[in-house]
C-alpha cells in the first residue's frame, strides 16, 4: 500500500500539471504548459500576490542587481518591444509590477490559486499521479509535478537567545510588514549580505538610530544604478536579439561580454585603471568578471587575481569611510568569492553620525535582552526594531519544508540527507514526474534566462512524453551521481566553495556544506540539455504503462 492512501477521502481535483510557485518560474511554466503543451494545469502559491522573490521582498532599497533589460523573459517578443524599463537596475516594486503584468497579459490568474499553500505532495505508486494537500483543505492529483518553490525563498532566521524576550518589532526583510514605522525609530539590523547591504543604505537617512551588527565584512561596489534614456533604450530594444542569443550562449547570463584577459597580463597601471572603469560604470558581476577572467577562479601566486581585486575595494573603503577604525571592520580580509555585492553608497553610510557599526565577528552577540541586543563587551544596545537580513535555507529550504515523498513514501529529507542533489537540476532518481526549476546544482547564473531554459526544456519533455504514450520519467540514479560530481569538480575550480555562504549552504548551522550550483556557466548548460534530448534523453528513465526503459 502507499503512503498516499493516509491522505484519507475527500474531494480531489484532477490536473495534468500541478506548479508549486507563482515567481518567474512558476508564471512561465503555467504559461508553457497551459498553452504550449495544452495541459490542464494550476499553480499554487502561499503569498497572497503572485511574484516569488518580489511578492516577499519588499524591503526598503530592494533591487535587481541583474540589468533591468536581462532582468525579464526573452520569451514574450511583443512584450519586450512594449515595456519600458526606466533605469539600469530594477526596483522590488517594478519587478512586481513587470510580473503582475505578465500574468494580466497571458490570463494566468484563472489558473492560479493564492493564498494556497501545498503541504504534501506524495506520488501514488499505483496510480502513478502525485496527490497535493493545501493549507486550505483541498486535495489535488496531477501527473506531473513542477516545483518553482524558489532558491532563495524560504527564510534564515537564527537563534538567538533571549529572542522571545525583546519587546521591540522583529522583521525578516523578506517578509517586510506595510507599517513597518521605522521612521525616527532605534532600528537594528542584523546581516550584512545583498539584502543588508540594500537595506542599511536606504534606511540610514530615515530611521533615529541605525546599528548594524555585522559578522562578516562585505566586498562591496557601486551599483552605478541611473536613468535609462529613451535613446538608450530604443537602442536595447532594437538590439535585443542579439542580446539574447549572447546572454544564452555566455557563461553568466547578466548580458555583458565576460572577459578573457587575466589579472598578471596587463601592468599595475593598466589592471587599476580597468577596476577604475568597472568601479565607475558599476556592477557587482560585472566588477567580477568584465574585468578579468581569473578573479573568481585564480589559484596561483597567492591566488593574485583575486587578491588584486581585493586589494582595490579595500583601498576604497579607506578613501570612502573617514573613521578608521570603522573602515578597518569593514574590510574584509578574506576571499572575494561570495556573490558579489554592489551598492548605492554602503560604505559611505557609515559616515553618518547616527549610524553604528557593531562587528559582532569579533563582538559576538550573547543576547537579545527586552530593550535590545547585548553583546559579547557587555554594552546593551538598545533597539525599537530588529531586522534580520540574514538570508535562506537557500536551494532546497522549501523542499524541506513540505511533506514531500517519491517512490515507495520516500521523504526528500531523507532522499537528500547527504545534501540534495539532482540530474540537470531538473529532477531527482525516484521522484518520477517531478520536474524542478531551478533545483539543485543548476547554473549559477542572472536567473530569468536559466528559468526559460529549464521550463522550456521541462515543456519539451512533457509533450514529449504526453505525443509518446509514457507514463513517467526520472533520473536514474547513476546520471544523477555523475551530475553532482562534474557540478563539484566544475566548482573546485573556483574560489567559490573557498569563502562561507549560501552558495554552499555554508550560511545556516547544520546545514550540509555541498555542492548546490553548477558553475560550468549557462551556454554549457544548454549545450548539455539540448544533447540530452538529442540523445533520446540520455539518463533519464522513461515508463510507459507496462514496461520500464533505460533510455540511455
Ligand atoms: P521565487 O520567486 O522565489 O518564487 C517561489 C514561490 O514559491 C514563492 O512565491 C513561494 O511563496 C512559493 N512557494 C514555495 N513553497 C511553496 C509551497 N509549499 N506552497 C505554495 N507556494 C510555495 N536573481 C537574479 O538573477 N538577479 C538578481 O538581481 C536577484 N536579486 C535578488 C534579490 C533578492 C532580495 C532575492 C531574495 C533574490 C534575488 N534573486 C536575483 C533571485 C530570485 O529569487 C530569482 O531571480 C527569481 O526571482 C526566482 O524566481 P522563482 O520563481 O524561481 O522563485
Ligand atoms: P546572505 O547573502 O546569506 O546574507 C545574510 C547575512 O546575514 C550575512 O551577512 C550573514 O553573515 C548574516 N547572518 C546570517 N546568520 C547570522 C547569524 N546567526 N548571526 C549574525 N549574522 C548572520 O542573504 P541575503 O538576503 O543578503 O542575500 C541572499 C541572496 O539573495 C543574494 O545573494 C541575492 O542573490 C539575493 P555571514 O556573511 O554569513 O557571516
Amino acid at each position: 500500500m502507499n503512503e498516499v492512501n493516509a491522505v484519507g477521502d475527500g474531494e480531489v481535483t484532477c490536473l495534468d500539471a500541478a506548479i508549486i510557485g507563482t515567481g518567474f518560474s512558476g508564471l512561465y511554466a503555467l504559461k508553457k504548459l497551459r498553452d504550449d503543451v495544452g495541459l490542464n494545469a494550476l499553480a499554487f502559491d502561499k503569498a497572497g500576490g503572485i511574484g516569488g522573490t518580489w511578492h516577499w521582498n519588499r524591503y526598503p532599497g530592494a533591487l535587481s542587481d541583474s540589468e533591468s533589460h536581462v532582468y525579464c523573459y526573452s520569451w514574450d517578443t511583443d512584450l519586450l518591444r512594449d515595456w519600458d524599463h526606466h533605469s539600469k537596475y530594477i526596483t522590488q516594486p517594478e519587478i512586481l509590477r513587470y510580473l503582475e503584468h505578465v500574468a494580466e497579459r497571458h490570463g494566468l490568474y484563472g489558473n492560479i490559486r493564492l493564498n494556497t499553500g501545498v503541504t504534501s505532495a506524495l506520488f501514488d505508486d499505483d496510480t502513478k499521479r502525485w496527490i497535493l494537500e493545501t493549507d486550505t483543505g483541498q486535495r489535488y492529483s496531477a501527473k506531473y509535478l513542477i516545483t518553482a518553490v524558489g532558491l532563495l525563498s524560504a527564510t534564515n532566521i537564527p537563534k538567538f537567545e533571549g529572542i522571545e524576550s525583546f519587546r521591540g518589532k522583529i522583521y525578516h526583510t523578506s517578509r517586510w510588514p506595510d507599517d513597518a514605522g521605522i521612521e525616527g525609530k532605534r532600528v537594528g539590523v542584523v546581516g550584512t549580505g545583498s539584502t543588508g547591504v540594500q537595506l542599511i543604505t536606504a534606511i540610514a537617512p530615515v530611521v533615529g538610530h541605525l546599528t548594524v551588527f555585522q559578522r562578516s565584512p562585505q566586498y562591496s561596489v557601486p551599483v552605478g544604478n541611473g536613468p535609462l534614456s529613451r535613446s538608450e533604450l530604443a537602442e536595447i530594444k532594437n538590439d535585443y536579439p542579439r542580446i539574447w542569443e549572447a546572454v544564452r550562449k555566455s557563461a553568466l547570463a547578466f548580458g555583458f561580454p565576460e572577459s578573457d584577459v587575466p589579472v598578471s597580463s596587463v601592468s599595475a597601471e593598466e589592471r587599476e585603471r580597468i577596476f577604475d572603469r568597472a568601479w565607475e560604470k558599476g556592477g557587482g558581476f560585472r566588477f567580477m568578471f568584465e574585468t578579468f577572467c581569473d578573479i573568481a577562479t585564480d589559484e596561483g601566486a597567492n591566488k593574485a587575481a583575486n587578491k588584486a581585486a581585493q586589494d582595490y575595494i579595500r583601498r576604497k573603503i579607506d578613501e570612502i569611510v573617514k573613521d578608521p577604525e570603522t573602515a578597518r571592520k569593514l574590510k574584509p580580509k578574506d576571499l572575494y568569492a561570495k556573490r558579489p555585492l554592489c551598492d548605492s553608497g554602503y560604505y559611505r553610510t557609515f559616515n553618518r553620525d547616527n549610524v553604528e557599526l557593531v562587528h559582532i565577528g569579533e563582538n559576538p552577540i550573547t543576547a537579545m535582552t527586552p530593550k535590545g541586543v547585548k553583546t559579547a563587551d557587555g554594552v546593551e544596545h538598545e533597539l525599537d526594531i530588529l531586522v534580520f537580513a540574514t538570508g535562506f535555507d537557500a536551494v532546497d529550504g522549501n523542499y524541506k519544508r513540505m511533506d514531500l515523498r517519491g517512490r515507495k513514501g520516500v521523504r526528500i529529507q531523507d532522499h537528500w540527507k547527504d545534501g540534495p542533489s539532482a540530474y540537470l537540476s531538473l529532477g531527482t532518481s525516484g521522484f518520477p514526474n517531478m520536474f524542478m526549476v531551478l533545483g539543485p546544482n543548476g547554473p549559477f547564473t542572472n536567473l530569468p534566462p536559466s528559468i526559460e531554459t529549464e521550463v522550456e526544456w521541462i515543456a519539451q519533455a512533457i509533450d514529449h512524453m504526453e505525443r509518446n504514450g509514457y507514463a513517467t520519467i526520472e533520473p536514474a540514479s547513476d546520471a544523477e551521481a555523475a551530475w553532482t560530481r562534474t557540478c563539484a569538480e566544475i566548482a573546485s575550480q573556483t574560489l567559490f566553495p573557498k569563502a562561507d555562504s549560501w552558495i554552499f549552504g555554508a550560511n545556516i548551522p547544520g546545514k550540509k556544506n555541498t555542492i548546490y550550483f553548477y558553475m560550468g556557466g549557462l551556454g554549457a548548460f544548454r549545450e548539455t540539455l539540448a544533447n540530452v534530448v538529442q540523445d533520446n534523453y540520455r539518463g533519464f528513465k522513461l515508463e510507459k504503462e507496462s514496461e520500464s526503459e533505460l533510455v540511455d
